[in-house]
């Protein structure tokens, strides 16, 4: 068997001695062309807050679509049909009117956002969202994907909600350092399937957690109760994440849309959706 590379950062990752050797190394060594525009579309962020809080608590939230960047967002999603549960080869139109769950599958996601829609590519490069990645990771930042996805209740076959990992706990290892951007593109309540975070949970893994990247609901309440904050907001609002800290989206009672970009040191070309 070959071990590669991304194999290898994953393990890297969760040691805390090595991850800010290596961190230092790919960050030194590796080179990005992904290129700011001139203009952002958020002339309202902060760099230097969200930038802090992202550092001391693994997430922010304060960044916020304009209408019409939301606008072109959702009239994407309602000219191209999306993927069943992630298979490429099972697509759907999903309308943006009816609530009506489609009659099969979970999780519905968009293909190739960024090279289909320019509001997608305009967030992709805007100066000031590069800028917090690039402060964050501390290198010129690779742009790794963008995804846009419905998450609907999971049910079983006669029709009941059903409990499934799709919802559950965990932390991602998608690189030694990575950083998320998430926005919610319908009004996110508690019904809704609001993302949680675990704060304070980015910056080193103890063996507990190396040991257990899932979490059922009752653990992370007995262990983290005080650092959970569930992320409720109205459509085009949004938040950096270090994804590298446990969270996870709700199991909702009804349909959610959400927007995500990721950012990274290295890409090892698993987080877009290119088709
Ligand atoms: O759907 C959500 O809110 C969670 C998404 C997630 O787990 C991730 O992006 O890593």
């Amino acid at each position: 068997m070959t071990i590669n590379k991304f194999q290898i950062i994953r393990k890297i990752a969760v040691i805390n001695i090595l991850r800010p050797i290596a961190i230092k190394f790919y960050s030194l060594t590796s080179k990005s062309n992904h290129q700011p525009y001139e203009d952002t579309v958020f002339p309202q962020l902060d760099v230097t807050k969200e930038l802090k809080e992202i550092k001391e608590n693994g997430y922010s939230i304060g960044i916020g679509l304009s209408e019409d960047i939301l606008q072109e967002v959702l009239t994407f999603c309602e000219e191209n049909e999306a993927c069943i549960d992630r298979d490429r080869n099972d697509r759907i139109k999903i309308s943006m009117t009816d609530d009506t769950q489609p009659s099969k599958g979970t999780v519905y996601s968009y293909t190739n956002t960024y090279k289909n829609c320019e509001a997608v590519r305009k967030i992709a490069h805007d100066p000031k969202v590069l800028e917090i990645a690039k402060k964050y990771l501390g290198c010129e930042p690779k742009f790794i994907g963008s995804q846009i996805w419905w998450s609907y209740p999971h049910l079983d076959e006669s029709g009941k909600q059903t409990k499934t990992p799709l919802y559950g706990y965990h932390y991602d290892i998608d690189d030694l350092k990575f950083l998320k951007v998430f926005f919610y593109l319908n009004d996110v309540d508690e019904d809704r399937g609001p993302h949680v975070i675990i704060g304070n949970t980015h910056k080193k893994k103890n063996y507990f957690e190396i040991r257990n990247r899932r979490l059922a609901d009752d653990v992370a309440q007995e262990k983290y109760g005080n650092q959970i904050k569930v992320i409720k907001g109205k459509a085009g609002e949004g938040f950096f994440e270090d994804t590298f800290c446990y969270h996870k989206g709700t199991h909702p009672n009804k349909r959610r849309l959400l927007l995500q970009f990721e950012f990274a040191i290295n890409d090892f070309g698993h987080q877009n959706d290119d088709n």
